[in-house]
């Protein structure tokens, strides 16, 4: 295979587009001829952590599992591109003092709350507003935003970037190095 494997992390709030982000982008690297592989936190939650909620000893352990599994792919040669909230910055800074030097590329989808509150896709934010849904990350739980990520996505002129550009834009990053 004509890649070396590494770990794209992608963290973020609830609703920034990260799933969005790993699907466009695991097409787009298909697409240029690399193997790439998607460990979700939401979907992860349905089976190797299932027995993980969301208070904070649980959030660390849920990071630290899947920081385990991707280093695994990220040995056999795989693109893992992982896509988890992961608010605490030393649980992902864990994950990648996992990694050799370079391997790590952490991705922050910085979307504002608001945006990412008003998109609301399954309902979520509404139910935390609610007080129905107790610690919800950004509503009564903290989000710690990396200090010096490989690759941060915003909005341009107050409008997203599409899924597309956003991918081709990590692929190219990963391209280059
Ligand atoms: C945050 C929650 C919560 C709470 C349920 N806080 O946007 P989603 O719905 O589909 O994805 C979110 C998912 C978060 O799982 P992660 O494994 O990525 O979280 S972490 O990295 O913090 O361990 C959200 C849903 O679960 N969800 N309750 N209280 N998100």
């Amino acid at each position: 295979i004509n890649q070396r494997g590494c770990v794209v992390w992608i963290t973020g709030l609830s609703g920034s587009g990260k799933s969005t982000l790993a699907c466009s982008l695991g097409r787009e690297l298909h697409s240029r001829g690399n193997l790439s592989y998607i460990l979700d936190g939401d979907n992860l939650r349905h089976g190797l952590n299932m027995d993980l909620g969301f208070k904070a000893e649980d959030r660390t352990e849920n990071i630290r599992r899947v920081g385990e599994v991707s280093k695994l792919f990220a040995d056999a040669g795989v693109i893992c591109i992982a896509s988890l909230i992961s608010p605490y910055r030393k649980d992902r800074d864990a994950c990648r003092a996992m990694l050799p030097d370079g391997s790590f590329i952490e991705v922050f989808m910085n979307m504002p709350l608001e945006v990412c509150e008003e998109r609301d896709s399954k309902g979520l934010y509404k139910l935390a507003r609610a007080g129905k849904i107790k610690g919800f990350t950004g509503i009564d739980d903290p989000y710690e935003p990396p200090l010096n990520c490989e690759i941060e996505l915003q909005l341009d002129n107050g409008i997203c970037p599409t899924p597309l550009a956003m991918a081709g834009q990590v692929a190219s990053y990963l391209e280059d190095k």
